[in-house]
C-alpha cells in the first residue's frame, strides 16, 4: 500500500517506520527531522526495534497515495485539510487526540476513517523515535459501521506489524480515548508526571473526575459510553504506557502550545450545549490556558 503520513511528530514518525516495513510510506514533517529521515531512515527504540528507510518530505501538497494517516496536532488540522485537499487519496485516516474526523471529512472529498492509537512515543533527536508503550491502533468507519477501506487498511496495518483492531463503533471509541487523554494528558502535563504515576493517589482521582466527565457528555451527544467503561479504559492506558511522557507533557516540556481545546475545550462546549457541569475539566482547561499564556504561546 502508498502510505503518506502527514505529520511526523512522535506517533507519526513511529507509526510511519513501523509500516515502512511491508508499505510504501511517505512522511510528511519539518526539518532537521525530515532532512534526517532522508539521509538516515528512522530509528525506533525502546518497546520496538526497528529501522527502516520511509521517504521523508516538508511538502505535503499535491499528493496521492492509497492512504493518508493524519498525525498533526489537533490544532494543525485545518492545515493538514488544505494541504491534503490538493492531493488524491483513496481513504484518510485520522490517528489524531479529541474529536477532529469529522473536520477532516467537511473538508476532504476522500473518506475518512477513524481512529485510535494508544502506542508510546518520543522523539528523542531527529530521525529517532523512542517506543514507551506498545499499544494498539484500533480504526474504523467514522459514524459506526462496517467499511471495506477499513478492512484493508486494518489488514495493512497489521502486515506491518502493529497491534490493530477494526471495529464497527468508533463514536464511541473515539470518546473513550477522549476520556482517557482528558484524564492523562493535563495531569500529567501539569504535575510534570510519567502516565504510570497516575496508578493510584490524587493524581488518579483527578484523572477518573476527568474520565467519568467525559463520559457523561458522551451520554448526552447519543453515545453509549459508561462511567465503567471510561475508566477501566484510563486505569489500562495508564498501566500500558506507565512509562510514557504523554503528548500534552511532551508539549509543555517543550514549551509548546498543547491540546487543551481538542481534550478539555470540546467537552466543556458540548456539555454547554446540554447544560451539564463539567468542573474537572473547566479547572484543567484554565490551568493549562493559563501556562500557555504565561509561556506566549496562546493569545
Ligand atoms: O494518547 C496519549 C497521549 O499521550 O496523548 C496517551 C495514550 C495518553 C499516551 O500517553
Amino acid at each position: 500500500m502508498d502510505i503518506l503520513v502527514f505529520g511526523a511528530g512522535s506517533l507519526g514518525t513511529l507509526v510511519g517506520a513501523v509500516l515502512a516495513r511491508t508499505h510504501d510510506v511517505t512522511l510528511v514533517g519539518r526539518d532537521p527531522h525530515v532532512s534526517n529521515v532522508r539521509e538516515s531512515g528512522v530509528r525506533v527504540s525502546g518497546a520496538l526495534d526497528v529501522h527502516t528507510t520511509p521517504a521523508a518530505t516538508t511538502a505535503g501538497e499535491g499528493r496521492a497515495a492509497d492512504l493518508a494517516i493524519v498525525t498533526v496536532k489537533s490544532f494543525d488540522t485545518p492545515a493538514a485539510v488544505d494541504a491534503l485537499s490538493t492531493g488524491a487519496f483513496d481513504a484518510v485516516l485520522s490517528l489524531q487526540n479529541g474529536l477532529t474526523e469529522g473536520e477532516l471529512a467537511a473538508g476532504l472529498d476522500a473518506p475518512v476513517l477513524a481512529g485510535t492509537a494508544t502506542y508510546g512515543a518520543r522523539l528523542t533527536a531527529p530521525g529517532h523515535v523512542e517506543c514507551t508503550g506498545v499499544g494498539r491502533v484500533v480504526l474504523g468507519a467514522r459514524r459506526g459501521g462496517t467499511d471495506p477501506r477499513a478492512e484493508r487498511v486494518g489488514k495493512a496495518f497489521r502486515d506491518a506489524g502493529l497491534d490493530t483492531l477494526v471495529a464497527a463503533d468508533m463514536p464511541r471509541r473515539r470518546w473513550e480515548k477522549l476520556a482517557v487523554n482528558a484524564g492523562i494528558n493535563a495531569v500529567t502535563a501539569l504535575a510534570r508526571v510519567e502516565n504510570g504515576a497516575l496508578a493510584e493517589g490524587p493524581g488518579s482521582e483527578l484523572a477518573h473526575r476527568a474520565a467519568r466527565e467525559t463520559a457523561r457528555v458522551a451520554r448526552a451527544e447519543g453515545v453509549s459510553l459508561t462511567n465503567r467503561r471510561a475508566r477501566a479504559s484510563l486505569a489500562e492506558v495508564v498501566d500500558a504506557t506507565s512509562a510514557n511522557r504523554s503528548s500534552m507533557l511532551q508539549d509543555v516540556d517543550a514549551g509548546r502550545r498543547t491540546e487543551v481545546d481538542a481534550i478539555h475545550g470540546v467537552v466543556v462546549e458540548r456539555a454547554e450545549r446540554h447544560r451539564l457541569d463539567v468542573p474537572t475539566h473547566r479547572t484543567l482547561a484554565a490551568l493549562l490556558r493559563t501556562w500557555e499564556r504565561g509561556r506566549g504561546v496562546r493569545s
